[in-house]
């Protein structure tokens, strides 16, 4: 290195050996975070108390008593805020109505308060302060004692304090995925907190801790175990363990659900059939039920997939989802049990050939007509997009398509289609859009937030259920993706917050009141969703990536030519699906007739989702101005920068925050920037080849400074392939077929300081070895050590080094070592060097 700051920054692995900024931590080392609450936003509470805050449960409930702990941890915050100070004492009680009432038969209380509600109160009483916290039960005087800790954590003035409140919906359940192993499906924070080895964790401590935290934002639900493989979950062993999981949730006011296996009866009940309408198998449910409950009274309910990926259904004997679902109903309704019964049925055999077949129909002409048959205990469970949780998508039409049966909108707090928390994507402004969308059933204004609520047809259940699949790694492995699972929380007990207030909300419990830090982080969660739809895949493409294997980078072709009906049937003509009803598949038809015709007709369909309703020419017009094939140009270099934007704001806050997670994200942000240029790359250079139309910026297919690995001088470095080819520049990189391998370049461009990329993979089972010299002297080494998907090389895991500020003189030899390591072969793509401050 000569005068230049050299600097290492990588998305992923570990610096060695190299002065100078590092990232102190790689993404392949899991965050040494204990596993409690306090490391999500229940953060910093109570430490110094200088205020005398005394804290009284009225009540011996279990509930109260938490609520009382959690109050006593943040009295003193509390105190200041209600504006008592040293001299005049402060009094906190928590209670259920009733209590209070009998308590401080004074006190001005409410007459009723709603299932989960509370009421909090403000007043002097005999000249000192008195805060009043009464719940409808002992779990809305919880909810009272988190919302009072959040308004202090907030720094909201307590004095005049008088306010009910109550969920919008009754069902707010977390599903998570995990499998009786210990592995959790799309899980991206390590494993599972509740069970390993075919058998329930011993230690639950984690679990009564994230119990802590769900509850801390009003989830009263969590179905603990994936949708697919459930049969186990019924044996009476595995009951007996899972009573411990519920023993470790219920005093946090959160009711453990399971997910069971439609053909339980025959797999585990050892019966020849588990067709739902046959009698031996209605008593098997019955007995099994009334079992279930004898190990766990308070079971929640169960969650069902049926007829989907492979899961077996009451489709094997011709019967419907409702004859499935009242089977368990009824078994579960003298129990006060739910039955969450999955819309997510359809064929992944599609035949890619025929025009008209489109999965996208499948959840409407399914369950549509079982509208009004199902029992008084079923929530029909719906995907908030009619696909699978991509970037965007049109709101599901079945909301409006269920006018009798009670409704749960479905969506992902884990990232499986949104950068698997590698990304930072703050999703809460997409499900936002969903709440708020308007479908306009019978014509009329019917926001989804409100049919949901059971409020638009008048249905008693319903609400939403967040898959989270936390694990053992900071919860959610990223510590801002926890914004997530909070903002879920809050929207599921109120939808008509804002999403920046909620960001904002979390903002400051989890990272404090520095009004610098609040007004970045805020900003950058809000601006993160959109910076990520613009680089992976906007105008309704849905996410652009490799849906047959990891579901993380770039794999355009991976959606077609298969039977999963990801389709976006890009040719070199056109791109989009057509769902319209005069010349497409007719999923346009299944929603109430304004939006019908509004999607029916290319020229109304808005243009996020307009290649999903059409199949449009890339010369298209869209109602932005710009033709469909400079949208996917600028959109992606748009993203891009926008991401790389994200990771200078997170450097602004270095030294305000606290140092471990400004570290973490920092790492992850760097990373984050690196990769959106992958996914840029990745489709500029697909959509320019199959279009053949140039980027009228004249920026794809033109990489000024990039040094090609396949045009170096080569030494023990072969050329490969790569596959999809769009996940290498040029569709090539070089693999070292050796141990140790070169590659050279001779510099011949102006003298001056630059920044210089090297483009890599880094492949698991193996840490390869890199080194980069100029003329003979070493400049930087690293070793590729992250843990990214995929085994061969793929856009999944190629990621890149950043030395900033090196001097280049012409005639300069350049010099790449690769040393592969046991099936890490050392590869990578290229070397890009750009003066100086340009590389973001
Ligand atoms: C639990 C997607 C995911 C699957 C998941 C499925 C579902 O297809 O990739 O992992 O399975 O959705 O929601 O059931």
């Amino acid at each position: 290195m000569r005068n230049g700051r050299v600097s290492g920054h990588r998305g992923v692995g570990k610096k060695i050996g190299f002065v100078g900024a590092l990232l102190a931590m790689a993404m392949s080392t899991e965050v040494a975070w204990a596993q409690t609450a306090d490391q999500a936003w229940i953060r910093g509470r109570g430490a110094h108390d200088p205020v005398d805050a005394r804290v009284r449960a009225l009540g011996p409930d279990p509930l109260e008593q938490r609520a009382a702990d959690e109050l006593e941890r943040g009295a003193s915050g509390i105190a200041l805020a209600s504006g008592a100070d040293s001299q005049k004492k402060a009094q906190i009680v928590v209670g259920t109505l009733e209590e209070l009432r009998n308590a401080y038969p004074a006190l001005r209380l409410p007459d009723h308060l709603v299932a989960d509600g509370f009421w909090l109160g403000s007043s002097i009483q005999q000249g000192n302060r008195l805060i009043a916290i009464a719940g409808s039960d002992s779990r809305g005087a919880l909810y009272g004692a988190f919302d009072l800790l959040r308004s202090a954590a907030m720094h909201r003035d307590l004095r005049s304090m008088s306010l009910a409140e109550s969920p919008a919906m009754p069902i707010r359940w977390v599903d998570e995925w995990d499998n009786a192993d210990g592995s959790v499906e799309r899980g991206y924070a390590g494993r599972s907190i509740f069970f390993d080895g075919g058998h329930v964790r011993a230690d639950l401590k984690p679990v009564s801790e994230y119990a802590r935290l769900l509850a801390s934002v009003g989830i009263n639900g969590c179905n603990i175990n994936n949708v697919n493989n459930a049969a186990v979950f019924l044996e009476p062993q595995m009951l007996k363990e899972v009573a411990r999981i519920a023993d470790a949730m219920r005093p946090w006011g959160v009711r453990v659900g399971l997910s069971v296996d439609i053909a339980s009866p025959q797999k585990i009940g050892g019966l020849k059939t588990y067709d739902p309408v046959d009698p031996e198998v209605i008593g098997w449910w019955k007995r099994k039920v009334d079992e279930v409950y004898a190990a766990i009274p308070d079971l929640a309910g169960f969650t069902v997939k049926a007829d989907s990926e492979g899961q077996p259904g009451p489709a094997s004997y011709g019967r419907t989802p409702a004859d499935a679902a009242n089977v368990l109903a009824n078994a579960l309704a003298p129990h006060g049990g739910v039955v969450l019964y999955r819309a997510f049925v359809y064929n992944h055999h599609l035949d890619w050939n025929d025009a008209k077949a489109d999965r996208a129909r499948a959840a409407y002409d399914i369950f549509h007509p079982l509208d009004g048959k199902f029992a008084p205990n079923v929530i029909v469970q719906v995907k908030e997009g009619p696909i699978d949780f991509q970037t965007q998508e049109p709101v599901s039409p079945l909301f409006a398509g269920l006018e009798k049966t009670n409704q749960a909108m479905e969506l992902q707090i884990t990232q499986e289609y949104l950068g698997q928390q590698r990304h930072l994507v703050y999703i809460a402004p997409m499900w936002k859009w969903v709440l708020d969308f308007d479908l306009r059933a019978q014509n009329r204004t019917t926001p989804v937030k409100e049919i949901i609520a059971g409020k638009t047809f008048d249905r008693p259940l319903g609400g939403m259920v967040g898959v989270a699949s936390v694990g053992q790694n900071g919860w959610l492995g990223s510590p801002l993706a926890l914004a997530n699972l909070y903002a879920f929380g809050r929207l599921a007990w109120e939808p008509n917050l804002t999403v920046e207030q909620i960001a904002e909300e979390w903002t400051r419990q989890t990272l404090g009141n520095d009004p610098e830090v609040v007004r970045t982080v805020t900003a950058m969660l809000m601006q993160s969703w959109p910076a990520y739809l613009h680089y992976t895949g906007p105008l309704g493409m849905q996410t652009l990536t490799d849906i047959t294997g990891s579901h993380y980078g770039p794999n355009i072709e991976a959606s077609e030519n298969n039977g999963w009906g990801q389709w976006h049937r890009a040719d070199h003509e056109a791109v989009g699906m057509d769902r319209s009803v005069a010349t497409g598949t007719g999923y346009a038809g299944q929603y109430p007739p304004e939006l019908a015709r509004k999607y029916e007709d290319a020229k109304t369909t808005p243009d996020e989702l307009l290649t999903f309703f059409h199949h449009v020419p890339y010369t298209w017009k869209l109602l932005d101005g710009k033709t469909v094939i400079q949208y996917i140009y600028d959109s992606h270099y748009q993203g891009a920068e926008e991401a790389a934007r994200l990771g200078q704001e997170w450097k602004t806050l270095e030294g305000k925050i606290d140092p471990q997670i400004y570290n973490e994200m920092h790492k992850r942000l760097e990373y984050q920037a690196g990769h959106a240029f992958v996914w840029r790359d990745a489709i500029v250079q697909y959509f320019l080849k199959l279009s053949g139309i140039p980027d009228e910026k004249g920026r794809a297919g033109h990489y000024p400074g990039r040094y090609e690995a396949e045009n170096a001088k080569l030494t023990g470095y072969k050329v490969v392939g790569v596959q999809p080819w769009e996940d290498a520049s040029g569709g090539k990189a070089v693999s070292c077929a050796e141990t140790n391998c070169s590659a050279e370049w001779r510099y011949e461009e102006k003298a001056g300081r630059f920044d210089v990329v090297v483009q890599y993979f880094d492949l698991q089972g193996g840490d390869a070895k890199f080194a980069f010299s100029v003329n003979g002297k070493e400049e930087a080494k690293w070793v590729a050590d992250a843990k990214l998907p995929s085994r061969t090389l793929h856009g999944d895991n190629t990621t890149r080094y950043v030395m900033r500020g090196l001097e280049l003189k012409p005639g300069d030899r350049i010099e790449l070592e690769g040393v592969a390591d046991a099936k890490d072969p050392a590869a990578f793509d290229y070397i890009e060097v750009t003066p100086v401050s340009s590389v973001k």
